[in-house]
């Protein structure tokens, strides 16, 4: 029944974290009052009242958790009989939590996770009479070789041995036990307690109606889709403006802090003339900015996709900076968020003329929890762990020399500006395509000074200019795009990007680490 309560508590939690509507329990509540005949449900109401769903709920809990002692039981028999039962068990709680109307994929987690948790919790509890019960066996057979007929208790050497041997597996069971209640307890009061807050916190995102646009994309900036002129789409292209859905998530929170836009503040202080402390109201009081910026994570491997291109809406920092009054001597800002993250950003890029701005809006909506609401910082050209902050609340004025950030502290460098690279999105590599003409493309950036040429090159053949699309400024990344007039046979195909400085993408490779990958991205694919 522990390890039943520890499974119900898991699944219980991953509901609430993963903001799912209903946890699985709840889910074959529903399951049942939709299949059960009428003139039962009838009755039920009757009798109950407005009890019947609590009473319900509370009846499948019981009927679990006299399952999970059950199932228990079993175990004594084969370890692999507890197993079943709750495999099926969870095989009907999936068909319960699949059937509702607003089901999706992610709702198979809580099921999954709450069998696992049961199945590992079980093994856990029981694993010290398991040990007692092989040692026993072990030592009655060595006892007497003739057979198990003596007891077990007969080989024991003294009174004291027994007892020892008697009581620690019992001793360390309940105490096993104990603990795996507790930590249910405390997931079930943290799932409890946290999955009201985010829901709470999501309606009141949804709710915000802040004065931000969203514009559609500029005309012949993204080759994914079909152009003005009719140009077909290209297939396999990410598109140029990602949807919040699908942008990459980077951070070290296990479930994202909600926060409530009304709780938010975030200080200003440290190498400043004037502190500011500002409410979330406050700082939509002031002026607004807006732009396109792609956002690169330095942990973004060669040809990867932890990058993704927004319509932001914030507040920008360096009037905020200037406002506070900064001393000359200090050269970086610490960031510090909700949940506890550091970063250190150099003051630089945060006072220059490019957009850097404490955002609230993604793509014209408010931004999701998950990357960073009610407000996080952005700044064009510099990799999201020194400067992307989410959840931001505490912005020291300092000095690089004086700080340690997050990231920093693990040997990552001080200074993360972001790379000049590029990247096939289509074909992909392991792809069979046929012979003839094929379209290929993909992406290239470099931020704050733009891309000049994308180049393929083909088997390792010599370099030739792709068509690039067209960008609405620096600060983001550009598409590409190219035909080539394919043979049968296995093929490579490479590409780089040239700066509008002139810079060549260069074809060193170099891990993630310290600062950010660099080489070529190469893929390989097969024409019939
Ligand atoms: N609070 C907080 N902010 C954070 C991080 C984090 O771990 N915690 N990770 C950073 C990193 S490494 C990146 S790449 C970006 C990713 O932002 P996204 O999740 O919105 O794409 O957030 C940055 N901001
Ligand atoms: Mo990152």
């Amino acid at each position: 029944m522990a390890a039943g309560v520890a499974g119900l508590a898991a699944s219980h939690a991953a509901t609430m974290a993963l903001t799912l509507r209903t946890s699985p329990v709840v889910a074959v509540a529903e399951f049942v009052i939709e299949h059960v005949p009428g003139q039962v449900a009838e009755n039920a109401i009757e009798f109950l009242g407005n009890q019947d769903k609590p009473v319900l709920v509370g009846a499948i809990v019981l009927i679990l958790l006299g399952f999970s002692a059950w199932a228990g039981r079993l175990a004594l028999r084969a370890w692999w009989l507890p197993v079943v039962v709750w495999v099926v068990l969870g095989g009907l709680g999936l068909v319960a939590v699949l059937t509702r109307y607003d089901a999706q994929a992610l709702d198979v987690l809580p099921v999954t996770l709450g069998v696992v948790t049961w199945i590992i919790s079980l093994s856990l509890i029981t694993e010290p009479l398991r040990r007692a019960d092989a040692r026993a066996r072990a030592a009655a057979a060595s006892a007497s070789p003739e057979g198990a007929s003596a007891p077990a208790t007969t080989t024991a050497p003294e009174g004291e041995g027994e007892a020892t041997t008697e009581s620690w597996p019992r001793r360390s069971f309940i105490i096993r036990t104990g603990l795996v209640v507790a930590v249910a307890a405390g997931l079930g009061t943290f799932g409890e307690l946290f999955g009201r807050k985010r829901r709470h916190v999501e309606r009141i995102r949804r709710l915000l109606s802040l004065p931000v646009t969203n514009p559609s994309v500029p005309p012949r900036v993204d080759l994914s889709s079909a152009g003005p002129m009719g140009e077909r789409g290209l297939d396999g292209l990410a598109p140029w403006r990602t949807p919040a859905a699908d942008f990459y998530r980077i951070d070290t929170a296990i479930v994202a802090p909600a926060i409530y836009p009304k709780e938010w503040s975030l200080r200003i202080h440290g190498m400043v003339e004037r502190e500011i402390t500002l409410s979330y109201q406050e700082l939509l009081d002031r002026p607004l900015s807006e732009d396109w910026v792609t956002l690169n994570c330095v942990s973004n491997p060669v040809g990867g996709d932890l990058i993704g291109n927004a319509w932001w809406s914030g507040i920008r920092l360096n009037a905020l900076l200037e406002e506070a009054g900064l001393d000359p001597r200090a050269d970086a800002v610490l960031q510090t968020s909700h949940d506890g993250w550091t970063c250190g950003t150099p003051l630089g890029p945060l006072t220059d003329d490019r957009i850097a701005m404490l955002a609230v809006a993604m793509n014209g909506q408010p931004l999701p929890i998950d990357h960073g609401f009610p407000v996080r910082t952005l700044v064009p050209g510099l990799f999201g762990y020194v400067s992307a902050c989410k959840w931001v609340v505490d912005i020291e004025v300092t000095r690089f020399a004086d700080i340690e950030a997050y990231w920093t502290g693990k040997g990552w460098s001080e200074r993360g500006p972001v790379k000049l690279a590029s990247r096939i999105d289509t074909p992909r590599s392991g792809d069979t395509l046929e012979a003839g003409k094929v379209r290929v493309g993909g992406s290239a950036w470099e931020q704050m000074v733009g891309i000049e040429r994308v180049q393929i090159a083909l088997d390792g053949g010599a370099w030739r200019d792709a068509e690039i699309a067209e960008v609405p400024n620096l600060t983001t990344w550009v598409q590409w795009t190219a035909n080539l007039d394919l043979e049968p046979g296995d093929h490579t195909l490479r590409v780089r990007a040239v700066s509008r400085d002139g810079a060549v993408q260069t074809g060193v490779e170099r891990d993630v680490r310290p600062n950010g990958a660099t080489g070529w991205h190469e893929i390989d694919f097969n024409v019939e």
